[in-house]
């Protein structure tokens, strides 16, 4: 990056929380935004699906079982979620507001492709959201997942199907992913995240672009 002025670049960090159903990504991500704010840092958390606006309705219907909608159909939806909130996105990172999301296009990939659709189609709606600066995946096999509490109703929570996302999961991977043991304890768990996350938000405050995905391999 010749001639570039770096501190042009100063930015917030898009941290992303990936991982299977009842993996503790809810729980992890309200910890670390806690932290965070603690350490004056500007931080807001974010997730995905987000079910305040009208295509978020329409998908937590869906995940309801309240209403039925054709695979691609859901799909996309899930995408186009995201894709209303890229400008907000976008701006709050360039801002200096660092996000904190639990879910992102990884997800989308995931859940779709486990039902059998193919994986370039399913990660084809994602090109030019956002990339992440940092994936944290937390790694629960599917069977301790399950055995956590137990699930929910909605779809996609059953054991069968978490372990075919899981395999989609594996094939997503990208030097951006940090794959954190999720039966570790909770605070072993959140010891690690702080690091981890520490060092990416200093990164983006020095001065990195925003890119878009898929990140090359
Ligand atoms: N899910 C989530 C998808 O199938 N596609 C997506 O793009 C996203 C973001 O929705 N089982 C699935 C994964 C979950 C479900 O998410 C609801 P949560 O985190 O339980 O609210
Ligand atoms: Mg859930």
């Amino acid at each position: 990056m010749e001639n570039v002025d770096r501190s042009s670049l100063s930015r917030g960090a898009l941290i992303v929380f990936e991982g299977l159903d009842r993996s503790g990504k809810t729980s992890q991500s309200a910890r670390l935004v806690s932290f965070l704010k603690e350490k004056g840092v500007p931080v807001e958390a974010w997730r995905f699906p987000d079910r305040s606006t009208r295509v978020g309705q329409m998908i937590s219907a869906y995940l309801a079982n309240e209403s039925q909608l054709d695979d691609r159909t859901i799909h996309l939806l899930f995408s186009a979620n995201r894709w209303e909130k890229r400008v907000q996105m976008e701006s709050k990172l360039r801002s200096g507001t660092s996000l904190v999301v639990d879910r992102y296009s990884y997800s989308g990939v995931a859940f779709s492709s486990a039902k059998g659709l193919d994986i370039d189609w399913c990660k084809a709606p994602e090109v030019g959201l956002i990339a992440p600066d940092l994936v944290l995946f937390l790694d629960v096999p599917p069977e301790r997942a399950a055995e956590r509490g137990g699930y929910g109703t909605e779809r996609y929570e059953q054991l069968e199907f978490q372990k075919k996302v899981a395999q989609y999961y594996s094939m997503l991977r990208d030097p951006t992913w940090e794959i954190v043991d999720g039966c570790l304890t909770v605070e072993g768990i959140e010891e690690k995240l702080r690091g981890l996350v520490s060092e990416c938000i200093d990164t983006c405050q020095k001065g990195k672009p925003v890119t878009n995905l898929w990140p090359s391999k």
